[in-house]
């Protein structure tokens, strides 16, 4: 239940040592998202997107966003915004960390001669055309232009799209505007939502079609994404399935009540359903007690103090007695951000198995991967860290594979192969070999 106005703003708590192995698992649980209900209004949204264009496009505009647009695609080259030189240099040092980082992350060609004579070679090429989805609603979000448009710039895709919902009057986001320049983004959708997504995979007359669609959004956004991976007319691929943000601290008792209610709250200022938790390795009531009343003095004094009133009373703290115990949760609800508050925090590092991204020790808040460290933001939730990366360069690339084989390369290596299809008895593959090693085209 949300706090009202006048209330302590508090997170739950719990300790593992009262709870049962069920009512543990049930901590890990993220609420359930019922998609059936989404996926049933997303889907005449995206039929009206491929069959009618960008008059589908502008009706839905009007009807979700208010706004009137005057066009629905803008192309490069863009006019550059004007904005304070303060916001641009800000803008500039992230571009340039992100772009370190994310450069860093292309591999060379690999060679392998497995046998004598068989060389096996790897070599990645761009995705030719992405979509970026740059979310609007409660805040602008330039950042998220750059987490996307830098890896897809630093793959070398030929078209980078952008599609971010307009301003009132149907501009784009000055600040969205200076990112996509600097990305090198080829085309800018004023749309956002559903209609976005659906025009980047089918295209429209001015909208053009993309390969793959990256970025994070809404529920409706996301069932769109899915809707559009699941079409084979649409032919095209997304990042990975989103959900509401989330972090978890684990904290020991050398860390510093402020930071970490600053960290907790930094999440839960991103929306109601924002998760929040905290994992407290035998922390003393004193501390426990100066977090809390850090949460909700800091708190107090944000802006965005009505979305915390209803995100952190949702959250929980949970009380651990040791590392292990705390590394052994944390892998299991595999965190979106996972934050270390203890001292030589870098030592645990090798415990993380599960995680989207990891912030070390109490001077790496998650404020800095979020903008401007170089790593990225657009990071797997809802547990799927699990089995999912966060996006980087390798989201905009493929991997292709290539082999050579010599004469005396396919001598060796061809009795093998011929046997194999002797047992699956595909007579046309053994033939392929023998033909070559029968000497009749020497
Ligand atoms: N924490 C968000 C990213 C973001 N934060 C954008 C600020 N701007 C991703 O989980
Ligand atoms: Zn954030």
């Amino acid at each position: 239940k949300a706090a009202k106005e006048g209330e302590i703003i508090r997170m739950r708590s719990y300790d593992t040592q009262e709870l049962s192995e069920t009512e543990k698992n049930a901590l890990l649980q993220r609420p359930i998202i019922d998609s059936s209900e989404i996926i049933s209004r997303v889907t005449p949204i995206v039929n009206a997107v491929r069959k009618e264009g960008d008059k589908a496009i502008r009706e839905f505009t009007t009807k979700f966003d208010n706004v009137q647009l005057n066009e629905v695609v803008i192309r490069a080259p863009f006019q550059v915004p004007d904005l304070p030189e303060k916001v641009k240099a800000a803008i500039d040092q992230a571009y340039n960390n992100i772009k370190k980082f994310h450069e860093a992350q292309l591999s060379d060609t690999l060679t392998v001669e497995t046998m004598p004579g068989v060389k096996c070679t790897r070599f990645s090429r761009p995705i030719e055309r992405v979509g970026l989805y740059v979310p609007g609603g409660t805040a602008v979000l330039p950042s998220t232009a750059l987490m996307l448009g830098v890896p897809a710039q630093v793959a070398g895709c030929r078209e980078i799209v952008i599609a971010t919902p307009p301003r009132k009057d149907g501009s784009v986001v000055p600040e969205v505007l200076y990112a996509a320049v600097k990305v090198g983004a080829t085309a800018i959708i004023l749309a956002g939502g559903a209609q976005a997504v659906a025009s980047m995979a089918y295209g429209t007359e001015t909208v053009p079609k993309v390969d793959k669609i990256c970025g994070p959004g809404n529920q409706y956004v996301t069932a769109a994404k899915m809707l559009a991976q699941n079409d084979t007319a649409a032919m095209v691929s997304i990042d990975m399935p989103a959900g509401p943000s989330e972090v978890l601290v684990i904290a020991d008792s050398t860390c510093i009540p402020a930071f970490v209610a600053s960290d907790l709250l930094s999440q839960a200022e991103h929306g109601p359903d924002s998760q929040v938790v905290l994992l407290a390795i035998d922390l003393s009531d004193e501390k426990l007690a100066q977090i809390e009343a850090q949460i909700h003095e800091q708190a107090l004094r944000l802006p965005r103090v009505d979305i915390v009133r209803q995100s952190i009373p949702k959250s929980y703290c949970l009380k651990v007695s040791s590392i292990d115990e705390a590394f052994e949760f944390s892998n299991a609800y595999a965190p979106e951000h996972l934050i270390l508050h203890m001292d030589n925090a870098e030592n645990y590092v090798p415990r993380v198995d599960n995680a989207g991204s990891v912030f070390v020790g109490h001077y790496s808040p998650e404020s800095c991967g979020d903008y401007a460290s170089g790593t990225n933001h657009t990071l797997p939730t809802y547990g799927f860290a699990r089995m999912y990366s966060g996006v980087n360069t390798g989201t905009f690339l493929k991997h292709i594979t290539s082999q050579q084989l010599t004469r005396d390369g396919l001598k060796d290596l061809g009795p093998t192969v011929m046997t194999l299809a002797e047992v699956e008895e595909l007579e046309a593959h053994r033939n392929a070999v023998a033909i070559r090693l029968s000497g009749q085209y020497d």
